[in-house]
Parts: structure tokens; sequence; C-alpha cells
């Protein structure tokens, strides 16, 4: 079986199985194909999507002290970042390092290959000579297999709030990997969108662009382009809320009427009720000190908390 069949098939069975759950739900992480990609970009560029923003201004100004643990140690190391995505923010790290002469090699994770390989040919550009290993595979699969392992200290970046896309649950589970993947000593950084105005929260989700609802939508279409669907996407309409308690920022894709869709390659159909929604996305944002129950829980000493200037966003410095 060849990867692509094997891609296929996971994809087909997922839809499947979430298509076919009560209520429907669609997993977040088949946002990502080269469309998805191109729509996450532009979510990224958004005035109300303030989390890369915020996330860019804690690299640019606090980059040294981000850093000084792990150069402190004074031997070479590994730089592991979880979800890669187009690598900015690590740009900015990856420069000081090389200006610090530091000897370091760059081990970037995501699940997106075209992501990977769009990554690999910018770093080409502006890093000639950079030691660059990636790793196409999801968070934990890679924690898992560990394929940086050598024997090095490891400075494992997890940002852009890639953590709030998983449920409380899940979360721990992600930290438990993470806890296991590290060696004791290692640093762990992790980004995260911070409790704040549920307002500004909710817009970040809701553009008024509609890029979102197009990232949102681009789940069905994935599912017309690769299994063969039917589905109307003017019938389902993008529908994100916040609830302040939880954190949790969810959304949903609401079938506007009484339809059902059918899926070629599956041979199957799956019939929706008027304002039957699919669940497709949650995005949780933390108090500062639920992340310190966090770390503790996670076997994980905190190092350093850094906030941009408004603490809409965090980049948590954690020590094995
Ligand atoms: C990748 N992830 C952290 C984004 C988020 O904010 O949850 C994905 C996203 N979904 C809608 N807008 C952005």
């Amino acid at each position: 079986m060849t990867s692509k069949n094997l891609d296929f098939g996971t994809f087909a069975q997922d839809v499947m199985i979430g298509l076919s759950a009560n209520p429907k739900t669609l997993p977040s992480k088949y946002f990502y194909d080269a469309k998805g990609d191109k729509l996450f970009q532009k979510i990224m560029a958004l005035p109300e999507y303030y989390l890369t923003r915020k996330e860019f201004e804690i690299f640019e100004n606090q980059y040294e002290a981000i850093l000084e643990p792990i150069l402190n140690l004074g031997q070479s190391f590994n730089l592991v970042e979880l979800g890669a995505g187009d690598g900015l923010k690590t740009k900015i790290l990856l420069k000081y390092l090389n200006q610090q002469d530091a000897d370091f090699e760059y081990f970037p994770v995501d699940f997106s290959g075209s992501v990977l390989q769009e990554l690999k040919e910018s770093l080409a550009t502006g890093f000639p000579k950079l030691k660059v290993t990636s790793v196409e595979d999801t968070y934990r699969g890679a924690l898992k297999k560990r394929a940086w392992e050598n024997g090095k200290p490891n400075l494992i970046l997890f940002l852009g709030s890639n953590l709030g896309n998983f449920s409380r649950e899940e979360a721990y589970d992600i930290l438990d990997h993470l806890r296991i993947g590290a060696n004791h000593n290692d640093f762990v950084l992790i980004g995260i969108d911070l409790k704040k105005n549920p307002q500004i929260i909710l817009d970040a989700y809701h553009d008024p662009a509609g890029v979102t609802r197009d990232f949102n939508l681009n789940l069905l279409d994935r599912i017309n382009r690769e299994l063969n669907g039917d589905i109307d996407l003017d019938s389902f309409i993008h529908w994100p809320s916040y609830d302040p308690v939880s954190g949790e920022c969810r959304s949903h894709l609401v079938s506007l009427k009484d339809q059902t869709i059918n899926l070629k390659a599956l041979d199957q159909s799956f019939y929706f009720e008027a304002f039957e929604p699919i669940f497709t996305e949650i995005s949780k944002k933390y108090s500062l000190s639920e992340i310190e129950i966090f770390a503790e829980r996670g076997g994980f000493v905190t190092i350093e908390n850094f906030t941009d200037s408004e603490q809409y966003f965090a980049d948590v410095l954690w020590q094995r």
C-alpha cells in the first residue's frame, strides 16, 4: 500500500466515524491540506487573529531570555518544533542562535508534508548552513518515535497555541507524551493563548472577511474533492462560540436544511436534520494559574512565563 493510499484510508475512516457519530464531528487536523494551509496563512495575517502577532511580539522582544537556559548549557543541542508551520517565529530564534555560533540541529515536525517542504526550501535560502531534519508525523507519533534522539539535550517548541486545539484531557495526554518524549533537564517552550475579553476571542474566529469560515468549510470541500462527495457548501454555516468558563472556543458547521450528502468514494450517505451541527474544532484558552497546574501535573518546572505587553498570549518555558 502506498502512503497516499494510507492517507486516503485514514481520512476516509475518520470521516466515516465522525459523520456517523451523534453529535457529528470531524477532526480539525484535516483542515491542513494544501488549500487549508494557504487559508491558515491568511488567517494569521487577519487583524482579528491576534494570536500570531502576539507570539511574534514575544519572540522579537524576548528571544535572548527564551534561549538563555539552553545556551547556558554550553553544549550541542537539538531544537525540536512540534507543528512547525511556516517557522516564521522560529526563524527569530534561528537567527540569534546563528549569531551566537550555537551548535544545534533543527527538527521541524508537522502533519503536513507540503508545509514541511516549503519550510525546508525557505530555510535553505535563509539559513544555508543549518542542519535540518524534517519529521512528517502527528505530535504524539513524533514524541513516541523521537527521531531527534542522539543523546544531546533538547529544546522542544510547541508554539502557536497548537495545544489549544485539544480538549483538557487530550492536552494532558499530549503533556504525558511530552514528558515521556523529553529527557531529564530538557526544555519545553509552549505557546498558549490566554483567557481575555470574550469578544476579542470570538472575533478572532469570526472575521468579517470570512477567511475562517472558508477554512472551516474546507473540511467539507476536502470531503468533496477526496471522497467524491456532493456536499453543497452554501447549505452549511460556520458557527464559532466561546465559553469564558471553560475557555473553549468551539467551531461548528451547521446544516441550514434537512439534507442527505453522498460520498461516492465510500459508497455512503449521511443524513442531516435542519440545523444539525458538525463539531470541527476546539481552540482552548487558559489562564496563567491553569497553566501552572498543567506544568505541575505534567511533571515540569516552570522556568519563566513570557507574555506580550497586553497579556494576550504566553510562551511558557518549562524544564523536565
Ligand atoms: C492552529 N490553531 C492554533 C489555530 C487556532 O487558533 O485554534 C487554528 C485556527 N482555527 C481557526 N482559526 C485558526
